[in-house]
This record gives structure tokens, sequence and C-alpha cells, in this order.
């Protein structure tokens, strides 16, 4: 069995609605363990479009990562996501941040996220649920990244939040 961690985000439409329906379609395939609270941050990258929601979530899969991923962009096209340009908005972002230790580059797949250190949309909610968790490559704890990031300012916790033992029929 694999842990892997996932960050969900939206900027379009019904934001909170869709995240709760991203949530419940992967829960249908994977074990949900934990989900962070909700965030509403500004974009970041491209600067010109609405705010997102986005939460992080641990899950348990015995999923390979290239499954993993393909379940993801099942979920995204399935929710009715169009392919865009890199940072457009979108109704649902599914990203593979961490998959257990694993540190690995294909074409269409990096683990651990890239670009994960520099995102305090990632960090702050993932401090949440996996302060203690170490990045592979970089040797350094999810608090301490989280702490050290920019632009923790430009992202504040979102009122209300989910229901996950709704979502996933058993509390977490
Ligand atoms: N995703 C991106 C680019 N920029 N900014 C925020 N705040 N949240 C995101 O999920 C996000 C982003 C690319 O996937
Ligand atoms: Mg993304
Ligand atoms: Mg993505």
């Amino acid at each position: 069995m694999t842990t892997a961690y996932l960050c969900l985000g939206s900027n379009l439409g019904e934001r909170e609605e869709n995240i709760r329906q991203a949530l419940t379609l992967l829960s249908a395939k994977v074990n949900l363990e934990d989900v962070s609270s909700v965030y509403e941050t500004e974009p970041v990258g491209h600067k010109e479009q609405p705010l997102f929601l986005n939460l992080v979530c641990r899950i348990t899969t015995n999923l390979l990562a290239a499954e993993l991923l393909r379940l993801a962009k099942e979920v995204e096209t399935g929710m009715g996501r169009l392919p865009s340009f890199p940072n457009a908005s979108r109704i649902i972002d599914i990203d593979i941040l961490f998959y257990n230790n694993k540190i690995m580059s294909s074409q269409n797949l990096t683990i651990p996220h890239p670009r994960l250190q520099d995102r305090a949309f990632v960090l702050v909610p993932l401090a949440e649920i996996a302060p203690d968790l170490v990045h592979p490559r970089l040797g350094k704890s999810i608090a301490q990244l989280a702490n050290d990031v920019e632009g923790r300012k430009g992202i504040r916790k979102f009122e209300g939040g989910f229901d996950v033992s709704a979502i996933c029929g058993r509390a977490l």
C-alpha cells in the first residue's frame, strides 16, 4: 500500500462543490485518509484569474504512480475540465505531491511535485496534516518548508469546508 498526498484546486464555477465532487470521485477508487482545511488562495503564476480554493489530502492506494495520475486526469476530465494553457483557470486540478518517498521524473509526471516547495497554497494546508513528513529530495520537513515559504499572506482559511465522513462513508 502506498501513502500519497494530493493537492486539489478550483477557481471556476462552484468551487466548493467542485472540490467536494472531486473528493467523492477519488474516494471511490482510493482510500481517503485525511483532508486539510480549505483555503482561499491568490493565484500563483498567471495572476489575472479568480481566487482558488485549495486543500490537500492524504490517501492510501495500491495504484501505481502512473495509474494514480491517470485517475486524477480521469476525474478532472469527467468533471468537464477542458485542456488549456498552464496555470489557466480550471474547475478542478488534482496534482500528486508525494507518492511514498518516491523520487521520479517522466515526461508527464514528476514526483515529488517539482514546485510544491514554492507554493504556500500547498505547504500551509499540508503542514496541517503532515508537518513531520520529510521531502525526500530536499531533506526538509513540511513544517520547515511551510515556515520558510513566501506568499503565506496570499492564503486564508475558507469558512465552511467538508463533512468528509459524508464523502467517504466513514469518519477520518
Ligand atoms: N495552481 C496552479 C497555478 N496557480 N494558484 C493557486 N492559488 N492555487 C492553485 O491551485 C494553482 C495556482 C497550477 O496548477
Ligand atoms: Mg496544479
Ligand atoms: Mg495539474
